[in-house]
């Protein structure tokens, strides 16, 4: 079954069943399906959904280097662009750094997630993997079992079954793969205080480098995507809707937090999308339960100011897929059984990065003696990343690394 249509009501079976069609889903359906094992994606949205959803666009060295493995990477190393530089702003001046030169030396691929998921979503088709769109998974059953169940729905509502040996939770952070754990699992969750509106402008970006900017007014951010589209973030009124603020305040925002009396002009352009987002963290520990497993933002979702959830989707793609390979092929159970410890050691640095930047760039709220104490520590911190090499050699390898 190449099944670009709807999957029918009834029971059907595949080695393993893997939820969503994001980075990580598709990382290893591609991967398990060239090694030969029977596979199966199961994903809500319908095609048109999953190829247009645009959230990431920073991809890791590492990312690069696993999807190249893969032979995936052709469409990021035709159009993907290279990308080493930061800039920060603040009201005691301005800096760079050019982190693809320092740390280990490793660049950023520009390459919107929309893009990357089109391509592993159009090899897969092509090599003849199974994917069945509108049919959302509902809850895993049995997972402690050898047999585990995945029941579903399709766009009409018919009820359908999918029986596995393998169940991999790939449905991102409100998936059906969280929410069949079992009730002790341990999440822990960090709500950083932090709003965010995430926008994306039509209209060429600004300058060459990340922006970073610390403001009275709160941070300003902004990121490449392609030649005529721009990443901005603006702190946000916590609770307010995303449409509370016209297209003209949010220029006026962003002009004023980036400074652009001081450093030059924004292209201003069409907002095309907006979304508010609440800087929270949380990771499931562990990752394997019985014959379910946890990958991507189902495993854990650090807040998007370190750009780390999409590639930590691919780096523990790669891992569940090498583990589940060695299981089915050869019945070595040793990786499997060492991929929720693998996969945490990479979850917690990331997780400990991107706590590391909201602190960096975000000034505590309120007048009180405690926020001026930390407001004290991160003009500290900015000007031990301004002077000190260790510092930056520190942050680029982080910045970048997994
Ligand atoms: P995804 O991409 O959310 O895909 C999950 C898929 O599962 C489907 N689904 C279900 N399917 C069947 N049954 C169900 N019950 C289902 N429930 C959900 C969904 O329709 C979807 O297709 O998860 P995945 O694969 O784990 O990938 C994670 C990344 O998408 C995410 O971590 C990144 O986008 C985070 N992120 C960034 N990460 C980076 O590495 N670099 C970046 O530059 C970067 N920028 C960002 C970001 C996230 C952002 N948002 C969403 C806040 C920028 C933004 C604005």
């Amino acid at each position: 079954m190449t099944e670009r249509q709807k999957s029918p009501a009834g029971q059907q079976t595949a080695d393993v069943v893997i939820l969503g069609a994001g980075p990580a889903g598709l990382t290893l359906a591609n991967i398990l399906h060239a090694a030969g094992i029977d596979c199966v994606v199961l994903e809500r949205a319908d095609d048109a959904h999953v190829r247009t959803r645009a959230r990431a666009g920073f991809l890791a060295a590492n990312t690069v280097r696993v999807l190249e493995r893969h032979g995936l990477a052709e469409g990021l190393n035709r159009r993907g662009k290279p990308h080493g530089t930061c800039e920060f702003r603040t009201e005691d001046g301005s800096f760079r750094l050019d982190y693809g030169a320092l740390g280990r030396r490793e660049l950023h691929t520009v390459y919107p997630q929309q893009d990357l998921v089109s391509d592993l979503l159009a090899h897969y088709l092509d090599a003849g993997g199974r994917i069945a769109f509108e049919t959302e998974a509902q809850a895993v059953r049995d997972a402690d079992g050898p047999r585990p169940t995945v029941t579903v729905r399709d766009a009409e509502g018919r009820p359908g079954r999918w029986r596995a040996r393998y169940v991999a939770g790939c449905d991102g952070r409100h998936g059906a793969a969280r929410r069949s754990l079992p009730p002790g699992t341990r999440r822990h969750h960090r709500d950083h205080g932090v709003t965010w509106l995430g926008l994306l402008a039509e209209a060429p970006p600004s300058m060459d480098a990340v922006g970073y900017a610390m403001h009275p007014d709160g941070f300003a951010g902004h990121m490449a995507r392609t030649a005529d589209i721009t990443r901005y973030y603006l702190q946000y009124e916590p609770g307010a809707p995303a449409d509370a603020w016209s297209e003209e305040r949010i220029w006026a925002a962003l002009d004023r937090r980036m400074r652009t009396d001081e450093h030059g002009p924004l292209h201003h352009g069409r907002i095309l999308q907006r979304s508010v987002i609440h800087l929270e963290s949380d990771v499931v520990e562990q990752l394997r339960h019985g014959s379910l497993l946890l990958a991507g933002d189902a495993a854990s979702l650090p807040a998007p100011a370190a750009a780390k959830g999409a590639n930590l989707a691919v780096l523990e793609a790669e891992l569940l897929a090498e583990a589940l390979v060695d299981e089915l092929r050869r019945g070595d159970s040793r990786a499997l059984d060492g991929y929720s410890p693998r996969c945490l050691a990479h979850i917690w640095r990331a997780q400990e990065f991107a706590h590391w930047m909201i602190q960096f760039l975000h000034s505590p709220v309120g007048p009180d003696e405690e926020s001026f104490f930390h407001e004290s520590m991160r003009r500290s911190r900015v000007e031990s990343l301004r002077t000190s090499r260790t510092h930056q050699d520190w942050f680029a390898e982080n910045y970048v690394g997994l």
